[in-house]
């Protein structure tokens, strides 16, 4: 069984930086699993990402049945809400959104989550899931009914990603939202970096490799990437392997 948070770590430890391709099962079609992969498995893509903020069709199941059988990469579940669990993917990002004040987000999810993911193998990954402001009102922002902090408020940034160590996440994720206009600024990973010893994933709004390269070099172990891939797949080729 691949241990996943391990490899995170390890990743962390040897300064390897890892990439996530976010799919949304609401925008992909099934048929198109198999050639998206053939083109995923020549790029430095490391982690897939499985979720979006909803799931209308419930296509999650098969969605996430369809990327088993294209790829061995690890599989985790990013979900929106407690109804997108499956348990064909290897490991889950525990979410709780601690920027946010709802307790719907913050705790309820969970409670609910917690007898579905008692009875399976799914890797649970304790994530702290913090909202930064995108400039644009994301899906993340409209269905939590939350909030986003302003890339300005780098004290109540850190403190949040802080508290979120304190409570023993495994992960921080700083989020400036899917199709966010502004990425999470250079500053703010550096600053969270700088303060904090688990692992920092950073997404949200960056669509070129250059942005890549400035969220790794500011310090985030793993990046995020799905917009930038929906709206064009061959896109991707610029992520070719060795070329980081
Ligand atoms: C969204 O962080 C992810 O939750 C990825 O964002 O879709 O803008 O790449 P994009």
């Amino acid at each position: 069984m691949v241990n996943i948070y391990q490899n995170i770590l390890l990743a962390k430890e040897e300064g390897k930086k890892l990439l996530a391709v976010l799919i949304d099962p609401e925008k992909m079609n099934l048929e198109n699993i198999p050639a998206f992969f053939k083109k995923i498995h020549t790029s430095i893509a490391t982690h897939i990402f499985v979720g979006g903020s909803t799931d209308k069709d419930s296509q999650t199941e098969s969605v996430v049945t369809a990327i088993k059988k294209a790829t061995n990469l690890p599989v985790i579940l990013f979900p929106g809400d407690v109804s997108q669990i499956s348990h064909k993917a290897d490991g889950i990002l525990f979410l709780s959104l601690i920027s946010g004040r709802n307790p719907e987000y913050l705790i309820e999810q969970q409670v609910k989550a917690a007898p579905i993911l008692k009875n399976s193998n799914l890797e649970i990954l304790s994530t702290g899931y913090i909202l930064i402001d995108g400039k644009k009102e994301t899906a993340t922002q409209k269905v939590s009914n939350t909030k986003p902090i302003a890339q300005e408020n780098l004290d109540l940034i850190l403190n949040t990603a802080l508290a979120g160590q304190f409570a023993g996440k495994k992960l921080i994720y700083l989020e400036a939202g899917s199709g966010a206009i502004v990425p999470v600024d250079e500053n703010i990973i550096t600053l969270v970096k700088g303060n904090l010893n688990i692992p920092i994933i950073v997404g949200g709004g960056i669509r070129s490799k250059k942005q890549l390269e400035s969220a790794f070099n500011a310090g985030a172990d793993m990046v995020v990437i799905g917009t930038a891939f929906e709206n064009n797949t061959t896109f991707i080729e610029e992520f070719k392997n060795n070329e980081l």
